[in-house]
């Protein structure tokens, strides 16, 4: 059998405007580092390249892929970088038309159509990536190569697009090898966010995958399913505890994305962080019904510095509607989480279905009564995979395909029934300058502040965020 040859990227963001940035800080391609450690086990030979983490160019990508050779390059995608992704296919296969492109990730799984349609992928990945590559390699060894049998993806056959019966979820997940983060050669630069510290000696790690909640603006429940499949407490322990000892790695981010849903597995990992004296910082996403003291006092013991929290709205209608969430509830988690030392983030979005200007100032209100360490205030952004996506493609609401804009911020990429994009920007600027622009979190900022480093980064976020709000 043919071994085969593997390169896995991360696209820049911004590549497709000819200007890739690096960002402030790292973060893991944790999906493509789980896809390496199945192919690298079942005898394939994988190479990633993380440009997203370090802005690198599209020459930089061409050279790696020419001097590496590989028999498939594999691009993983959200919305966000989905045309720089396709910019990397179109520049693999004028390399070498021969090599096969897959590309996966939220965006392949909600638009795998559109990924094949613009002629330079060959097969898109439907959800969970793991078996799914495993699959496509063992086929491209074949003599004969046949894709029809592999579950849970869209290909190409001669002029036809063809989609696969899905595959089931990985019920599992500790029968995964642990991530492959031996393939980044990088890795003592994968730095937190500033205000954590030293550089470096950081982790990206993600324990559990679905989510039982579904809210309308989120694609997870679509890219993973309402299950919420986790790894077992000494599973995820002896990951941390590799990461601690091989790489010396202090800080880590937990990416699940409610890590905190079942309590008594997070409590089983706290006590193992502490008797095993892995002396880790840590943080991680939080749901305000998913928190109690008991809890936040042993995630607080294990060293967990902050939770982010999806607040969303001030408004009770909304939140109820979108959330499935009430203020008192989100009220009283801020409370013990602070209480436990913890610091708690909050994030905010305007524009969801039904909001108006008296919603979007109750949410900007409530915002500055609650006390967060930070908060961040975003557009309600449809992203394909999400139930508001579907909303916004039936009522006609959708204003751009350009996905460079789904980030969130800048203009909607989606028109409001009740409000203009000028309001909703503005509502942004309005919640920015309110919530920051007050003694307590300027203190708060303040007292972060390791380095001159984290100065020069803070005194450059701030006179952006001036540059914004001041218009
Ligand atoms: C970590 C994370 C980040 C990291 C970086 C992500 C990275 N390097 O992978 C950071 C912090 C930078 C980030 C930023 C953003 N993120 Co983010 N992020 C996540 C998060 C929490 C975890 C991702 C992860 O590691 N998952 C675990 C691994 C195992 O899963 P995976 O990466 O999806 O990979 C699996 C499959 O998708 C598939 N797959 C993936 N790639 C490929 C490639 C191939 C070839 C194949 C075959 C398969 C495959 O196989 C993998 C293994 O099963 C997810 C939510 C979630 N739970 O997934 C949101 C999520 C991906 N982010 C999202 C968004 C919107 C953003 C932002 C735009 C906004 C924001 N503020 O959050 C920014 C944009 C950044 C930018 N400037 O470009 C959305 C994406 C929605 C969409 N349809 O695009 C998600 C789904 C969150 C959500 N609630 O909706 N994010
Ligand atoms: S926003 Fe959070 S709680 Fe809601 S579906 Fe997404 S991951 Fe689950």
């Amino acid at each position: 059998m043919k071994k085969i040859k593997i390169l896995l990227i991360t696209p820049a963001k911004g590549l497709s405007a000819g200007h890739p940035v690096k960002p402030k800080f790292q973060s893991h391609p944790i999906g493509l580092l789980y896809i390496a450690g199945v192919l690298e086990n079942n005898n394939c030979d994988v190479n990633i390249y993380d440009a997203f983490s370090f802005g690198n160019s599209l020459d930089d990508i061409k050279r790696e892929a020419s001097d590496y050779k590989p028999d498939l390059v594999g691009i993983t995608a959200m919305t966000i970088l989905a045309k720089d992704a396709y910019l990397i296919a179109k520049a693999v296969k004028a390399i070498n038309p021969a090599t096969v492109t897959v590309m996966g990730g939220p965006h392949a799984t909600a638009l795998p159509e559109e990924a094949l349609k613009t002629g330079w992928i060959d097969i898109a990945v439907i959800g969970e990536g793991e078996y799914g590559m495993l699959d496509i390699c063992n086929a491209l060894s074949e003599k004969e190569v046949d894709f029809s049998d592999i579950k849970g993806i869209a290909y190409k056959d001669k002029t036809t697009i063809k989609k696969t019966t899905a595959r089931e979820k990985i019920a599992a997940l500790d029968e995964l090898p642990f991530p492959s983060y031996d393939l980044l050669p990088l890795m003592k630069k994968y730095n937190p966010p500033p205000h954590w510290g030293k550089k470096g000696r950081f982790a990206s790690v993600i324990t559990s995958r679905g989510c039982p909640y579904g809210c309308m603006f989120c694609s997870v429940t679509g890219d993973w399913g309402r299950r919420y499949r986790f790894r077992s407490a000494d599973n995820v322990l002896d990951e941390l505890e590799l990461l601690n000892k091989k790489y010396d790695v202090r800080y880590i981010s937990f990416r699940d994305s409610v890590f905190t849903l079942y309590k008594r597995r997070v409590k089983e990992i706290c006590k193992g962080m502490i008797e095993r004296n892995l002396k880790l910082t840590w943080n991680c996403n939080g749901r305000v019904n998913e928190v109690n003291e008991e809890t936040l006092s042993w995630m607080k013991k294990a060293g967990c510095k902050a939770i982010q929290f999806g607040l969303e709205s001030g408004n009770e209608e909304i939140l109820s509607r979108f959330k499935k969430l009430d203020k008192a509830k989100i009220v009283k988690a801020i409370e013990i989480t602070n209480k436990a030392g913890i610091e708690s983030h909050g994030y905010f979005m305007f524009g969801l279905p039904g909001e108006t200007n008296a919603t979007m100032n109750d949410t900007i209100a409530f915002a500055k009564s609650l006390k967060l360490h930070s908060a961040g205030f975003t557009s309600a952004t449809p992203f394909p995979g999400s139930e508001l996506w579907d909303y916004c493609v039936e009522n006609n609401l959708i204003l751009s395909r350009d996905w460079s804009k789904y980030d969130l911020k800048g203009l909607p990429p989606s028109r409001h029934l009740n409000l203009t994009a000028d309001e909703i920007l503005k509502a942004q600027k309005r919640a920015f300058r309110g919530f920051y622009l007050r003694p307590g979190i300027i203190l708060n900022i303040l007292k972060n502040i390791n380095s001159l480093n984290d100065v020069l980064n803070y005194s450059f976020e701030a006179a952006i965020n001036l540059i914004n709000t001041k218009k």
